[in-house]
């Protein structure tokens, strides 16, 4: 029998302000016509991006108990789809999750929260780093950014990339596990702008999807791309219409955001275009320059 909704579960820190994490993957992926089923690894008042004496509770003593009872329940997960991890021991449940939940047809993602912009964020230490290398082999698809991907790669952090250094980086990524990588952020040469860069090991192909200048840094702007495009794949797109759908819904968010005075580290005002992924495709119809 086919399935009415794909259910994913979603393991992500739940912050109470600043729109990251489950505050995006839940209502991206529920626009998209599917559950999410969240599993947080911390639960934080604020993110850790510009917000200072955040409260942060670590959440991995009750995470086994509740993948116990989803199990109980028999719940056949279309995803798993991880992000921000509170503490290195969630590696081992979150591996364990994935184990006990396999089928034929599980779409494993890994986001590999880490870091941003050249540094790591406060709360990730390099036991997390470890774990984290760890844990990207067992997926089907990751999405770091280029600094996450320095990170895994044990190199430092990448300055402009020519073609075939960037397509080393995704072949590198691709070859600790995972059959699809997303790199955000890449700085390629004789490109203006950052690139979002995509290789699919089982064709060998590689993409490139260029994204708009933003000239503002905006926190959780990573787990809005990830979450598209994990339920971009779920649904059946190619990697590269999943990767540009991405860039799209994020550029037309930034745009809504851009012109009110609020500061950056709120995020991005994704809810004002959140209709972009209900309905038809999107397309390149927003082209909005400065007066
Ligand atoms: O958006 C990544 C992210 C997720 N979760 C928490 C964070 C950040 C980035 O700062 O602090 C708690």
């Amino acid at each position: 029998m086919r399935k009415p909704v794909y259910e994913i579960a979603a393991v992500h820190d739940l912050s109470g302000y600043g729109r990251c994490s489950l505050t995006v993957a839940i209502p991206i992926l529920s626009s998209m016509g599917m559950q999410v089923c969240p599993l947080p690894t911390s639960i934080l008042s604020t993110h850790t991006s510009g917000f200072e004496k955040y409260t942060f509770f670590d959440f991995t003593h009750h995470m086994q108990a509740i993948i116990d009872h989803w199990k109980s329940l028999e719940i056949r997960f279309d995803a798993i789809y991880s992000g921000f991890l509170g503490s290195s021991r969630q590696i081992d449940i979150i591996s364990g999750f994935i184990d006990s939940f396999m089928h034929q047809n599980l779409l494993v993602v890994v986001d590999p929260v880490m870091g941003d912009e050249g540094v790591l964020y406060d709360t990730i230490d390099s036991s997390i780093v470890d774990g984290m290398k760890k844990l990207v082999s067992r997926a089907n698809l990751i999405t770091p950014n280029i600094t996450e991907a320095a990170i895994l790669l044990g190199e430092e952090n990448y300055d402009v990339l020519s073609r075939k250094k960037l397509k080393k980086i995704l072949e590198s990524l691709s070859s600790m596990g995972p059959e699809m990588a997303v790199v955000t952020s890449a700085r390629l040469e004789n490109e203006e702008n950052p690139v979002v860069a995509a290789y699919d090991r089982s064709s060998k192909r590689f993409w490139k999807i260029k994204s708009d200048y933003i000239p503002v840094y905006y926190p959780g702007t990573g787990d809005i791309f990830a979450s598209i495009v994990t339920g971009c794949i779920l649904r059946g797109d190619s990697l590269p219409v999943s990767a540009a759908t991405a860039v799209e819904f994020i550029s037309a968010a930034i745009k809504e955001t851009y012109g009110h005075n609020v500061p950056p580290r709120n995020g991005i005002m994704f809810e004002k275009v959140l209709n972009l992924l209900t309905g038809a495709r999107l397309s390149g119809f927003l082209n909005i320059s400065a007066l």
